[in-house]
């Protein structure tokens, strides 16, 4: 029995070692959608955030709500006439917190803001705002609203970049992410997309995934609280075979935390506490998958006591947890 249980232990040590692991947080402190979940959402929608004008579905409204629920900025009326190229032409204070101004001769990055000036034809001097979702050289594929007399939002390839002012980048996208010391970890969903998790010296946690044919990422996005996720600590992550993408993370203060996503891997369910104690700072949570489809993870506690669990096979209970040895392992 004891043998078994250090060859379990060691498998999961070695695979901690091959694929990296990471840290998870109780709600995103920026945006709660991912911009996947946005495009399921509200394709083919019509959106009103303020109920004005008379037609009421402009390209602005589903600006706003991109900025509200997947970036997560501050939530303001748009600036300068309230037209969509005062997003450029007037851009606040407030907004630079969430994004920064890229040049329009810049290659555009999927999720930024597109936004076109007030003397794009068609537009009665209000230009036009939409989200990227693919740079194609001369042109873009554009996410937008009330575009060509359609007041409702589509995805269109073959977008003029003539009139374009320039993008907004969700700062969220900054690529500058990784503790020197905790590492990051990565799993690939069953969609085929690579998504990895990374914790910031300062204690900020981020992740990001591919798209499914990975030629392009995703913005990061910020999990939970900032600078609370222990830097020292790897965030942990591993798809089940039902589709759910798994994350544990430890906090400063030594609180573990996980969940996992829906099977679509489109959005995340709430995060759960692991136990009451006082969990290692410096050691990820290890995690694998048997074949019956169970989770295990192991996780060491600040006094070195090791212990382990799995859950059932369908993923929605866990195991007791389980003490290995008599402790005082390496934390
Ligand atoms: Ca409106």
């Amino acid at each position: 029995m004891l043998h078994k249980l250090i060859r379990v232990v060691l498998i999961a040590v070695l695979v901690t070692l091959i694929s990296p692991v990471s840290s998870p947080s109780p709600s995103f402190a920026t945006g709660t959608k991912t911009l996947e979940q946005f495009l399921h959402d509200y394709t083919g929608e019509s959106v009103d955030v303020d109920g004005y004008p008379e037609q009421p579905y402009q390209c602005t409204d589903l600006y706003r709500l991109y900025n509200r629920e997947v970036v997560g900025g501050a939530e303001e009326l748009i600036p300068g006439d309230g037209g969509a190229h005062s997003l450029w032409n007037n851009f606040t204070n407030a907004m630079s917190k969430s994004y920064t101004k890229v040049p329009a001769s810049s290659n555009a990055r999927r999720g930024d803001v597109a936004i076109y000036g007030k003397e794009l034809p068609g537009s009665i001097g209000a230009g036009h705002v939409a989200i990227v979702l693919a740079d194609e050289g001369t042109a873009l594929k554009l996410l937008h609203q009330n575009y060509g007399s359609r007041y409702y939002v589509t995805q269109d390839s073959g977008i003029s970049k003539n009139y374009l002012l320039g993008y907004l980048r969700p700062r969220q996208s900054d690529t500058s992410v990784g503790s020197v010391t905790g590492g990051g970890s990565t799993t690939v969903d069953q969609l085929g997309r690579v998504w990895m998790f990374a914790t910031k010296a300062n204690g900020d946690l981020h992740y990001r995934h591919t798209n499914t044919t990975g030629d392009s990422w995703d913005p990061f996005r910020k999990v939970g609280s900032s600078k609370s996720w222990s830097p020292t600590a790897a965030t942990s992550t591993i798809t089940d075979p039902t589709g759910q993408v798994w994350m544990f993370a430890v906090k400063k203060n030594g609180r573990l935390y996980y969940r996992h996503t829906n099977t679509a891997a489109t959005k995340w369910e709430r995060f759960n506490r692991v136990g009451s104690g006082n969990w290692s700072t410096s050691t990820p949570t290890t995690l694998t998958v048997d074949q019956l489809g169970r989770v295990w993870m192991f996780a060491t506690k600040a006094n070195g006591d090791l212990y382990y669990r799995h859950t059932n096979t369908t993923g929605d209970s866990w195991d007791p947890f389980r003490k290995v040895g008599s402790g005082n392992w390496s934390g």
